[in-house]
């Protein structure tokens, strides 16, 4: 028999995720928890880090490693209201590194938490009616939607769903309640739900993490084919009456293992409004009981689908939910990105109609430096009330619900901090970068620190040949797991060493199609070498219309990819 997995064990004797965290919290002579238990934290939201910009010089010092917490929040379809934000900002001064990270996952991160601070930090999300559980873990994690819920009833229908598989996906067990809460029942959710049991998902919950997202046609902003399972709007007049459904889709790699890839999501089914829930609960369960739970980089379901196909997957879904899926009906997605700045709501009556504000937040990060203060203009505006905020599964920030005469005080407001609507070029506008150095136990190389700088170097070289406004997609991760994507960017980078990095090539713009590797170990100037020819013959070169990531493929510079398997093939690596 194949040995379980390690993590496997560790569930198992974890009594429903409890394992030894609350009284490793107790222990004071470490910042650290034990090694075991930090595989369980995450179920609650939460990772052991530390910071690596001091760890050699604390290692020769013979210091513990700078020990801290990063605190991950569940936000289903990323909406949140002004006195919340209100309220995740003082927690970010309070016990964080003063800054609010938005993920690709329309979420927010905390960094820099420290041991003795978790708890308080936990109990202080949860007073703003926010939670953490299942944020990370081997569990249905924060359910996306295309962004965002104000702008028509289409996206709201999305939201719904968002909510409603993720609420039906949470972990029953009450060790979240009863090691951050004092098992104080502070928001009603089924993750409080009793008698305590694991109904869907047994005492050894998943394979692997699991991700699931909704997407409104025609934007593609929530990437639906890089997730385990995606829902795609079925619209007629405005109104969403069922979902095509994909399974399978992922980003995680390791360099040099062939055996591991990104891969696209397939197409399942159609499903009614009615199904989609039990849709999500059934697929989820299939998963867990013929994910790979022996092999780790193997466990996810886009690798139980390439194993057993999906024709076989597809027939014990249905053969659980007791009926057929129906036919995936046809829809048309043109764009991952955010339309950057004002739209109005897409329908109803013009006088309900408000503005909504969506605004490029560079990597994410909200924070004030010397030059521009966002974090304190996004106070304000909060501050002054009535408006929404919603992150976006491309890393920005939308403000919502603003009224015609309310607009003008907001753009006052970004203005006096030095925050710009517009963003310098098409490219920085597509730009997204992962956390990486020098939280990110697992980079390779900086990303989020290094990517806007290299932006700036290429938009040099857009300038020149006339593309500064051009929307391209770049993204950069600084190692191949892919947390921001980078295999469905037009242009990607990845970390393989401090300075060096893997350019891919390639992608669809609308989502829908992965990179090629083009180049190996390249380091800043090599990129610029190397993208500089291309960019000027996609200038001269291009049919009307093309985007860039197909430029490159019909121009010959990479084979396309068509599946996820054939990644690793026909790559001819450029002379650099
Ligand atoms: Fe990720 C692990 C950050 C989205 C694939 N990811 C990590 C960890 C927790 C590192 C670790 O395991 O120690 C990173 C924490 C860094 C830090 O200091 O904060 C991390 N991932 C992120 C975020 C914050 C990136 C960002 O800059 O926004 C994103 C948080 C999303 C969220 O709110 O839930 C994030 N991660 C993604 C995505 C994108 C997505 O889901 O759309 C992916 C690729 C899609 C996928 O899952 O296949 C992704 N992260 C991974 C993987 C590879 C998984 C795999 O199947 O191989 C790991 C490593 C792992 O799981 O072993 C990982
Ligand atoms: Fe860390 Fe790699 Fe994810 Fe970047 S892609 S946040 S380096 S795990």
């Amino acid at each position: 028999m194949t040995e379980r997995a390690k993590n496997e064990i560790i569930k198992e004797n974890s009594r429903l995720l409890r394992g030894g965290i609350a009284d490793g919290l107790s222990h004071v002579e470490t910042g650290a928890i034990d090694e075991d238990d930090t595989q369980l934290l995450k179920f609650h939201g939460s990772y052991m880090q530390d910071d690596r910009d001091v760890r050699a010089e604390r290692t020769k010092k013979k210091l513990e490693k700078a020990f801290s917490f990063m605190i991950r929040l569940r936000l289903p379809g990323g909406a949140l209201t002004a006195d919340q934000w209100l309220k995740l900002d003082d927690i970010a001064v309070t016990f964080a590194n003063g800054t609010l990270r938005l993920t690709t996952r329309a979420t927010f991160q905390y960094h820099g938490v420290i041991k003795s601070n978790l708890r308080r930090t936990m109990q202080a999300i949860n007073a703003a009616c926010i939670d953490t559980i299942a944020a990370c873990g081997d569990v249905n994690r924060n359910v996306m939607s295309a962004s965002h819920p104000f702008l028509s009833k289409a996206h709201k229908q999305a939201e719904h769903l968002a909510k409603a598989v993720s609420d039906h996906l949470l972990p029953r067990t009450g060790a979240y309640h009863e090691i951050w809460l004092d098992d104080e029942k502070v928001i009603e959710s089924a993750g409080n739900a009793q008698p305590e049991s694991e109904p869907i998902y047994g005492t050894l919950y998943l394979p692997r993490k699991f991700k699931t997202v909704i997407a409104v046609p025609p934007d593609n902003d929530v990437d639906v084919y890089a997730h385990d399972l995606g829902y795609i709007a079925i619209l007629d007049a405005g109104e969403v009456v069922g979902w095509n459904v994909t399974v399978g889709g992922g980003m995680g790699m390791t360099h040099g293992e062939t055996d591991t890839f990104p891969r696209t999501a397939d197409m399942l089914g159609y499903c009614t409004p009615d199904q989609a829930v039990d849709v999500a609960e059934k697929v989820v369960t299939v998963q867990r009981d013929w994910g790979n739970r022996s092999v780790r980089k193997n466990a996810r379901l886009k690798y139980t689908i390439e194993r057993v196909g999906i024709d076989a997957f597809r027939a014990e879904v249905e053969k659980r939910l007791g009926t057929k899926l129906g036919d995936p009906r046809p829809f048309t997605f043109t764009s991952t990105g955010d339309p950057i700045g004002w739209r109005q709501t897409l329908d109803g009556k013009a006088a309900d109609k408000k503005w909504h504000l969506t605004l490029y937040i560079e990597n994410g990060r909200v924070k004030d430096t010397a030059t521009m203060k966002l974090r304190t203009a996004l106070r304000q505006i909060a501050e002054a009330g009535g408006v929404d905020f919603v992150v976006t599964s491309n890393q920005n920030l939308v403000i919502a619900n603003v009224t015609a005469k309310h607009k003008p005080k907001i753009e006052a407001l970004l203005e006096k901090h030095g925050v710009m609507i517009a963003t310098s070029s098409g490219l920085r506008r597509n730009a997204m970068a992962c956390v990486a150095l020098p939280t990110c136990a697992l980079a390779l190389a900086e990303s989020e620190r290094f990517l806007p700088s290299l932006v700036t170097d290429l938009e040099e070289i857009l300038d020149a040949a006339g593309l500064r406004d051009d929307d391209i997609v770049v993204r950069m991760t600084g190692c191949p797991n892919g947390c921001a994507r980078p295999y469905l960017s037009e242009i990607g980078f990845v970390g393989r060493a401090p300075g060096l990095y893997n350019l891919y090539l390639g992608a669809a713009f609308d989502g829908s199609r992965l990179s090629k590797l083009y180049a190996q170990d390249v380091n800043r100037e090599q990129i610029l070498k190397l993208l500089e020819p291309i960019i000027k013959r996609y200038a001269k070169e291009r049919d009307a219309g093309e985007h860039f990531g197909n430029f490159v493929v019909r121009a010959g510079i990479v084979k396309a990819t068509t599946a996820g398997n054939n990644f690793h093939e026909n790559i001819v690596l450029a002379k650099v």
